[in-house]
């Protein structure tokens, strides 16, 4: 998508500037660096995904514009911020938006494995903070609830009601947001699955009507199939509420052509977003599978499922994008910093 550059503040003008106040205070990251022109509207950057397509909604099984144009966003999800908090940066999200030319990036708040579940303010604050980042610089934003182990969604019910009640208030007039309300379902019914939904869904709602909701599918976010099930447990059930997308995730190295079809025939009966996939294994680590991964961005292409991929840190494994040690330094843009998962994510994102 096209992007008009606007100007910022060099890291090293910064930096400079911070050492001559003699103050480190000045270090913390610039929030309001944003500059040219600005659509008060919708707080975007003028030529940003958001001033350009505003708020999204969907037309029968396709995500479209406020226009009603059919629309493709593409972008990087971050990893969980309990860890990688350091590599969601002015520099770094200046990079995705620019150099990277996303539309979208997806903020994963893990609930366990220290999450959310253990310091619910702390963990929204980051939320709100990287979200609102990303509209500073007119990329849409997806509130991951990266809920995993367990798998049961009903598991933290509770938890994902008060912090989507935080999220949607917060956010209820902007247009960048789509709400994901459970990362990976597993070991659990689709009818559970649709019942949550059915119980979060309002709640967002009550505070931003028009938010676009994201369900995970059973078994990772698999329709079904890595627990021999497909995506008619879906479609002939579908949650009952408007303006929602379900979720698919692979893994190009794992998730070979059972995986494919069922998501070529899922997207033709349901709007399908894929907040997850990696171009390696399920673990996000091994060798890259670069050509079955452009199996699927060509699919995704051909019937507009827009996407995310997994995951913008510098984590020793494979799937994350940058080298290790990238987010201790302050360069992101190029592909010098990128491991070669990143080169090859960081082109198909371009193009
Ligand atoms: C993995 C991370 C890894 C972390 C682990 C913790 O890459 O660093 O230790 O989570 O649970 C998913 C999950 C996602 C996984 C990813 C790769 O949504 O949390 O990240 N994956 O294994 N589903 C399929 C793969």
């Amino acid at each position: 998508m096209p992007h008009q550059t606007p100007h910022r503040r060099h890291p090293w003008i910064v930096l400079t500037a911070a050492i001559a106040a003699g103050s480190l205070l000045a270090l913390a990251p610039q929030f309001s660096a944003s500059a040219g022109e600005e659509n008060d509207a919708v707080r975007a950057p003028a030529g940003s995904p958001v001033a350009e397509n505003g708020q999204l909604r969907l037309c029968d099984t396709t995500l479209c514009t406020a226009q009603g144009k059919a629309v493709q966003l593409k972008g990087m999800s971050s990893h969980g911020t309990q860890w990688y908090e350091q590599c969601l940066t002015d520099g770094s999200l200046d990079a995705l938006a620019q150099d990277w030319q996303a539309d979208v990036l997806r903020v994963s708040t893990y609930v366990q494995e220290g999450g959310y579940e253990s310091d619910p303010a702390k963990f929204t604050r980051i939320a709100q903070r990287v979200v609102d980042q990303a509209i500073e610089r007119g990329m849409y934003a997806i509130i991951d609830w990266h809920m995993l182990t367990p798998g049961d969604p009903n598991a933290n019910t509770e938890l994902a009601k008060k912090f989507f009640t935080d999220m949607a208030k917060k956010y209820a007039d902007q247009p960048n947001v789509f709400y994901e309300i459970a990362n990976e379902p597993s070991g659990v019914e689709w009818s559970e699955i649709k019942s949550y939904a059915e119980e979060i869904i309002p709640v967002i709602r009550q505070h931003d009507p028009d938010g676009i909701a994201l369900v995970g599918t059973r078994a990772w976010s698999s329709l079904g199939v890595s627990e021999g099930a497909d995506e008619s447990e879906v479609v002939d059930n579908p949650v009952d509420a408007e303006n929602i997308m379900y979720t698919f995730h692979f893994y190009a190295a794992d998730h070979d052509d059972e995986y494919l079809q069922t998501l070529s025939r899922a997207a033709d009966e349901i709007p399908m977003f894929v907040t997850e996939f990696g171009t390696q294994k399920a673990s996000g680590d091994g060798g890259d599978d670069f050509a079955m991964s452009q199996k699927y961005v060509d699919l995704m292409e051909q019937k507009n499922i827009s996407w995310t991929n997994w995951n913008y840190s510098d984590d020793s494994r494979s799937g994350a994008v940058f080298k290790a040690g990238t987010c201790a330094g302050d360069e992101w843009a190029g592909t010098g910093v990128l491991k070669p998962a990143g080169v090859w994510i960081r082109d198909r994102i371009k193009g």
